[in-house]
């Protein structure tokens, strides 16, 4: 679970965190999905066949490092001695180990199988590395199986054996040889099958994280590259998915050497537990995954429904269902250009016209689906359509246009002299004064004369304090003992020019 701290740390921030609020200030520019957790908590354990688990009769065995130490018992009768297959998904307390156990392979020749099946019934997304932690030691073979149906079909997952040409016609190969091309392969891997020791190495791993690394690089910096392969690399992301798993078990530990039939006791399979870091796929529609009825059950918004959000919801079904995507990032959209937008919550069918229409567009929008924006608003292209702020407010300043309304990329129309989108500013030559003034003086085109300076655009101050005053006060020129001079004529045809 630390894994998945660093991996998808997009918890959202609270239980109001609705995918459809992504957008806006104070929220996190995130993929509507819900965040990882270990499915471990949630899944459910069957082991085959039955009588596998060992304890029913009570049975001896022996271990592997030291085969003439034989006095370990497995009793299911006994709560200390028993070995559960519940042992495989539960907390361990206190440094306790726990794990299931199956019985030894005093049948041997024939093949000592087992088979573990973990059901959800729900679609997942792997998110980070499916740990199987064996005690005694890892299988010498072994497969790794999914299914994306419920248990209805299975298919190979990867295969693990220490022999793969033998146990398996396959060539080995690692995760390190896979390209983007051919990364969603199966592939027989002999990294997690030789024998190292039962204590050395206990881990067999579904390898997810480097897979992962294949796109987003080495220690996963650029999750951006991946969002984008899993949108357009076909397969990928269901290559990621599964609602069941199952751990075919083959051949146990045999300690490095061939099968010592004289001591039988000593094989046997035991796990004591599977790690399954992923988070319910609800196709980009709900950001919450939740329990009911013991079945997962994602939280649909976007006005879809199902399990896994796969669906249109009941009323909302006249535009077909598409699931959302991790593009545009980081956010991604819904792709529910369905409907009201997710800007209402009713419909109407209007009979003589045969439309069914939205009613109370709710975000400042108006429309038969809610794709426009009301009158004094404009969209916003930079955000999906169902983004609760998509129509933003025209805002036109009441003194420099003329309409509140604006155009459809948000220009006001503005009055002579204003200018801006909202014409709040002014056109070169003028002020603003409630509006776009002209300019009476300036320091470029409209001088004051005689050393005078403009103050405000609008008067001229002169040096001294023995000429006039009118002309001071609005003209432009300073040579003025008042009356009506050349300035003044000039500044009484400006303002009739107002
Ligand atoms: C394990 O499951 C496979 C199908 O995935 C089946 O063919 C096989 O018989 C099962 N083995 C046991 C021991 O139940
Ligand atoms: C999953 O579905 C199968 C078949 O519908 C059923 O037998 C099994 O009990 C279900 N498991 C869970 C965990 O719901
Ligand atoms: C995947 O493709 C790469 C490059 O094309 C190749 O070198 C590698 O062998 C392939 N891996 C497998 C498992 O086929
Ligand atoms: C449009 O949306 C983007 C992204 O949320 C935001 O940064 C921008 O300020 C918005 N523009 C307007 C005019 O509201
Ligand atoms: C102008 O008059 C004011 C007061 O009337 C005085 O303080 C100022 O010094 C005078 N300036 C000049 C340039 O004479
Ligand atoms: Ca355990």
């Amino acid at each position: 679970s630390i894994h998945l701290v660093y991996l998808f740390s997009n918890r959202p921030s609270g239980p109001l965190d609705a995918c459809s609020l992504g957008a806006g200030p104070g929220r996190q520019a995130l993929p509507c999905q819900p965040p990882p957790t270990n499915m471990k908590e949630f899944m459910q354990i069957r082991v085959d066949p039955p009588g596998i688990t060992c304890g029913n009769p009570p049975e001896r065995f022996c271990t592997l490092e030291n085969p003439y130490l034989c006095s370990d018992e497995c009793d299911a009768s006994s709560p200390d001695l028993s070995h559960p297959p519940q042992l495989m998904g539960d907390r361990e307390r206190g440094g306790l180990i726990t794990y299931w156990q199956t019985i030894t392979w005093s049948r041997y020749p024939e093949p000592l199988l087992a088979n573990i099946t973990l059901s959800w019934n729900k679609s997942l997304e792997v998110v980070d590395d499916i740990i199987i932690t064996f005690e005694y030691g890892r299988p010498t073979s072994m497969v790794l199986e999914k299914s994306m149906d419920k248990g209805a079909t299975w298919q190979p997952y990867q295969f693990y054996a220490d022999d793969c040409l033998e146990a398996f016609g396959m060539s080995p190969k690692q995760v390190s040889d896979l390209a983007p091309t051919n990364l969603t392969r199966v592939i027989c891997t002999e990294k997690y099958s030789r024998w190292v020791g039962a204590k050395e190495e206990k881990n067999v791993v579904f390898e997810v994280r480097a897979r992962f690394g294949v796109f987003a690089g080495p220690k996963l910096i650029n999750m951006d590259a991946l969002y984008v392969r899993m949108e357009t690399m076909k397969g990928l992301r269901d290559f990621f998915t599964f609602s069941n798993l199952r751990l075919r078990l083959l051949r146990p530990a045999l300690g490095g050497t061939y099968v010592q039939r004289d001591n039988l006791l000593k094989y046997f399979y035991a796990v004591s537990n599977i790690d399954v870091p992923a988070r319910c796929r609800c196709n980009l529609h709900a950001s919450r995954c939740v329990l009911r009825d013991a079945t997962l059950q994602c939280e649909c918004e976007h006005n879809t429904g199902g399990q896994d959000c796969q669906r249109c919801r009941g009323g909302f079904r006249s535009r077909s269902w598409r699931p959302g995507s991790y593009l545009p990032l980081p956010r991604g959209a819904a792709n529910t250009y369905c409907e009201c937008n997710g800007h209402s919550n009713r419909c109407s069918y209007i009979d003589f016209i045969n439309v069914v229409t939205c009613v109370s567009c709710k975000h400042n929008t108006r429309g038969q689906s809610c794709q426009y924006c009301r009158l004094g608003y404009y969209r916003n292209a930079s955000l999906p359509l169902d983004d609760d702020n998509i129509c933003a407010d025209c805002d036109c300043d009441p003194d420099g246009s003329a309409s509140p309304h604006c155009s459809d990329s948000g220009l006001c129309r503005c009055k002579a002299g204003a200018t801006g989108r909202r014409c709040d500013s002014c056109v070169s030559g003028f002020t603003w004064r409630g509006g776009g003034a002209e300019n009476l003086c300036d320091s470029e085109r409209l001088l004051c004369q005689n050393g005078g300076t403009c103050v405000d655009f609008l008067r001229c101050t002169c040096p001294g304090n023995s000429t006039g005053t009118s002309v001071r006060k609005m003209g432009r020129c300073c040579d003025d003992e008042g009356g009506a001079s050349a300035a003044l004529k000039h500044f009484l045809l400006l303002a009739t020019r107002r």
